[in-house]
């Protein structure tokens, strides 16, 4: 028991050094906001989360969920992305929780690859800009959005439920 104790608690200190390390550099979106990464309450649930999202180079996707309840697979493609077809599967993370820092442009293609849950809803296409919207001649504000106070606490709470399925295991 000590050492699932010792470990979570590693876990905990990796994540908020880590977080607090990039604060500057990336906004972390906590995928799904409070619900986390899960079987979707309606199909279009990250669809709609993601729509209220503006996503940049640099930052960081944060994907809170139970390992081996939930994965994430990336998919090249919007066509294997709208088929949930794991065919050609580019990339595949399963131990939660996991940080995807995003550092190409364009279209981003991730589901769960678990089951129906694709099918259910739990999937997300990331369109990531080149650019942070902040101008570059204001570096003062560039670390202070509105929401990375808010995606913090949201996400401890997650990491908490996450450290906790670590010690349940
Ligand atoms: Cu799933």
């Amino acid at each position: 028991m000590a050492s699932k104790t010792q470990y979570a608690f590693l876990l905990l200190s990796a994540v908020m050094a880590s977080l607090f390390a990039g604060s500057a550099a990336g906004v972390y979106h906590i995928v799904g906001a409070g619900k986390g990464w899960r079987m979707a309450p309606n199909k279009t649930y990250y669809e709609d989360w993601v729509r209220t999202r503006n996503i940049s180079i640099g930052d960081k996707l944060m994907f809170l969920y139970r390992s081996g309840v939930y994965n994430i697979v990336e998919v090249p493609t919007k066509e294997l992305f709208d088929e949930c077809s794991m065919k050609n599967i580019t990339n595949r993370w399963q131990n939660g929780p996991t940080i995807i820092e995003l550092t190409q442009p364009g279209p981003h293609y991730y589901f769960c690859g678990v089951g129906e849950h694709c099918e259910e809803g739990q999937k997300v296409a990331i369109n990531v800009s080149a650019f942070a919207p902040t101008p570059p001649d204001a570096p003062s504000t560039n670390s202070a959005t509105p929401g990375t106070a808010a995606d913090l606490l949201i996400y401890l709470a997650g990491l908490a439920a996450c450290a906790v399925s670590v010690l349940l295991m």
